[in-house]
């Protein structure tokens, strides 16, 4: 069987799902790029914008006028702190309350900025605030997600440069996965798999996309979406927060150069949805995690055509065409310095 042709199936050691690869269905070569998208032409403060310093939000609260990032509390929140748990199973219905909550973080004052935009010390202030904010929740609650959704195709409702953190005080599905994944490869081979993992990519170097002194972003073998990414600390790390001043500066290095990437790809803002997976808080053992983020961008060929997850991925399993190791060759072939300051 050769993976660069036929169809085949790949396992994803992660969270322990499949995943069908169907190589053969890009025979053809490689579009190039389309026409340059429009550039970006946001104001660098929109009066009408709730994220923007100094705006009025829905629900009447006010921003500060702040000079770097800014967090608060989601005005239309998913989860609530909640005192007391309660569980109801009644047979096949089951139902458990949650505790939680839903903040928004700006990560900076000018609306027309994204992450690869913004200079290296203002992307180091947006780490500083995963790290600052996983920690304090992790001190009330289970498992802290920090997240960016980005892109109207996305579904995210504001270009003003944002993410988000929900924390809550169970475990939810996906990490759940990585849980049991992570800890059964510790107690089989006495090792984190994702180290073993990262030290497995590193000598076959197909999927690395980009690296630096401490960090690794790569391809992931069992990748979902078309140019899904994994980001590794290249030491062990158990949370965001255990990360090192130095690592945290060359985390804001690397997310430069990745973002840059995604964005050159088809000359336009890269849309994804992004976030970091870190060992879970509270009672329990969880030696066996290490931290990572996964970006997972829905396009495909171009700014506007993207993978559908639907048909055969909702109702049997996730599917590509394009290998992991074509889509990482792809990126490596990007620049690093972005479209927009790209001469004419
Ligand atoms: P996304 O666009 O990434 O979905 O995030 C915007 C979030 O901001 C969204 O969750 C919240 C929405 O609930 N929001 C407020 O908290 N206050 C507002 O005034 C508008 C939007
Ligand atoms: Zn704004």
């Amino acid at each position: 069987m050769d993976p660069t042709q036929n169809p085949h199936r790949r396992y994803s050691a992660l969270t322990g799902d499949w995943i069908l690869v169907s190589p053969h269905r890009t025979q053809r070569p490689w579009q190039g790029k389309q026409e340059l998208a429009s550039r970006d032409s946001r104001p660098r403060y929109d009066p009408k914008c709730y994220l923007c310093p100094g705006n009025e939000r829905a629900g009447g609260a006010k921003n500060p006028v702040y000079i770097s990032t800014y967090v608060f509390t989601n005005d239309f929140a998913a989860m609530m702190p909640n005192g007391r748990s309660s569980v109801v199973e009644t047979g096949l219905l089951r139902t458990h309350s949650v505790s939680g909550t839903c903040r928004v973080i700006c990560f900076s004052p000018r609306h027309d900025w994204t992450l690869p935009a913004m200079p290296l010390d203002a992307i180091r202030g947006v780490v500083e605030v995963w790290a600052n904010q996983t920690e304090e929740l992790g001190r009330n609650y289970r498992w802290v997600q920090v997240f960016e959704n980005k892109g109207d195709i996305m579904g995210c409702s504001n270009p003003h440069p944002h993410g988000q953190v929900w924390a809550s005080d169970f475990l939810p599905n996906e990490p759940t996965k990585e849980d049991q994944q992570q800890l059964a490869h510790l107690r089989e081979q006495g090792s984190l798999l994702l180290i073993d993992y990262l030290q497995l990519e590193l000598e076959k170097e197909v999927r690395i996309v980009v690296q630096n002194q401490h960090w690794v972003a790569l391809l992931p073998y069992w990748a979902t979406w078309p140019y899904e990414i994994l980001l590794l600390p290249r030491r062990p790390v158990s949370r965001f927060p255990d990360l090192q001043e130095f690592e945290r500066i060359s985390l804001a290095e690397i997310l430069k150069r990745l973002l840059t990437r995604y964005d050159n790809l088809f000359d336009v803002s890269f849309p994804y949805s992004m976030g970091w997976h870190g060992a879970p808080y509270g009672a329990g053992e969880f030696g066996h995690w290490q931290l990572h983020a996964h970006f997972y961008p829905p396009l495909l060929r171009s700014a506007s055509v993207k993978k559908f997850m639907v048909g055969y991925e909702m109702l049997s399993e996730a599917q590509r065409d394009l290998t992991p190791e074509q889509a990482a060759k792809t990126l490596r072939e990007q620049s690093e310095i972005h479209f927009s300051e790209r001469q004419p």
